[in-house]
């Protein structure tokens, strides 16, 4: 496997790079933050969608090894906006379900935190329905510990996946984020429209902040703000974005 052999080396050959996609406050598109998105520059492939490769990297059990390398890689970077001298920001991470199957994530996410010298609130996990499906006194545990750490747990893709309000009463989650498949067809479609707004009212019944991503137009945008949808994430606010581009967008109000 061409892609195989490729991956094992991308680390060491410095292939791998996190782009940041900012996220906004809806009510005033203040900045509140950036998930960090894994991006592969192979130099025999080329760029390398993250959809294609970490199912790969899973398989051949690379993914322990890239998971460290971007969460390190992720609160270096927190850091180094600190000392820039920005604050009142998250960066959001995300963890597939094998990673969560893993003992030690906790530790790791702790001793990543404390190397770099980062607080926990400032990191933003992302999790997906997925992670609930196989060993779920395991992840149970683990995201008890994460929450332990002081960090922020948020539910990716939500409303897409085996879906159960009973997980939403299970875990500690803090934000929910809803799939861009429930965004893309607003403000017309009525179905996305209510499903949007009862997510939108099931998380704030539950203490939870809520977040679109995908948003894409500037209707859509005005559409979950009206809602009452916390934070808004997308191409209409801006892509993910380089390292320096990314860090153009503080201060940068919209
Ligand atoms: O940027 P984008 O289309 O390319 O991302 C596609 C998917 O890959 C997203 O669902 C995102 O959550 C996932 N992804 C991006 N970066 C990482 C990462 O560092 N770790 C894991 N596990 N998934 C990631
Ligand atoms: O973690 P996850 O599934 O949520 O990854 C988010 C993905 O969605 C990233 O690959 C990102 O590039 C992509 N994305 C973000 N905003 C938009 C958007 O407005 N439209 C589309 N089509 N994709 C988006
Ligand atoms: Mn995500
Ligand atoms: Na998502």
């Amino acid at each position: 496997l061409v892609m195989g052999n490729q991956l094992r080396d991308a680390i060491r050959r410095g292939e791998l790079e996190l782009h940041y996609q900012p996220q906004y406050r809806a009510t005033d598109r203040r900045l509140t933050g950036f998930e960090a998105l894994l991006r592969w520059n192979s130099g025999q492939l080329g760029q390398v969608p993250p959809g294609r490769f970490i199912p790969i990297a899973e398989a051949l059990g690379l993914m322990p090894e890239i998971g460290e390398w971007v969460l390190d890689a992720a609160c270096r970077q927190l850091r180094a906006w600190l000392d820039h001298g920005h604050r009142d920001f998250t960066v959001a991470v995300n963890m597939s379900a094998q990673q969560l199957q893993r003992p030690g994530l906790a530790a790791q996410v702790g001793a990543a935190l404390q190397q770099h010298g980062v607080p926990a609130a400032m990191l933003d996990i992302e999790i997906t329905e997925s992670s609930f499906m196989e060993n779920v006194w395991r992840v149970q545990r683990t995201l008890a510990e994460l929450k332990a750490l002081g960090l922020q747990l948020s539910l990716d893709d939500f409303g897409t996946g085996y879906s159960s309000l009973a997980y939403l009463k299970q875990f500690p989650i803090d934000k929910l984020k809803i799939d861009q498949s429930f965004v893309r067809e607003l403000p017309a479609d009525a179905a996305d429209a209510a499903i949007v707004r009862t997510i939108i009212a099931v998380a704030h019944e539950l203490h939870m902040h809520v977040a679109a991503e995908g948003v894409a137009t500037q209707a859509q945008a005005d559409f979950l703000a009206a809602a009452g949808c916390d934070e808004l994430q997308g191409n209409h606010l801006g892509p993910a974005l380089n390292v320096e581009q990314a860090g153009e967008r503080f201060g940068v109000g919209r």
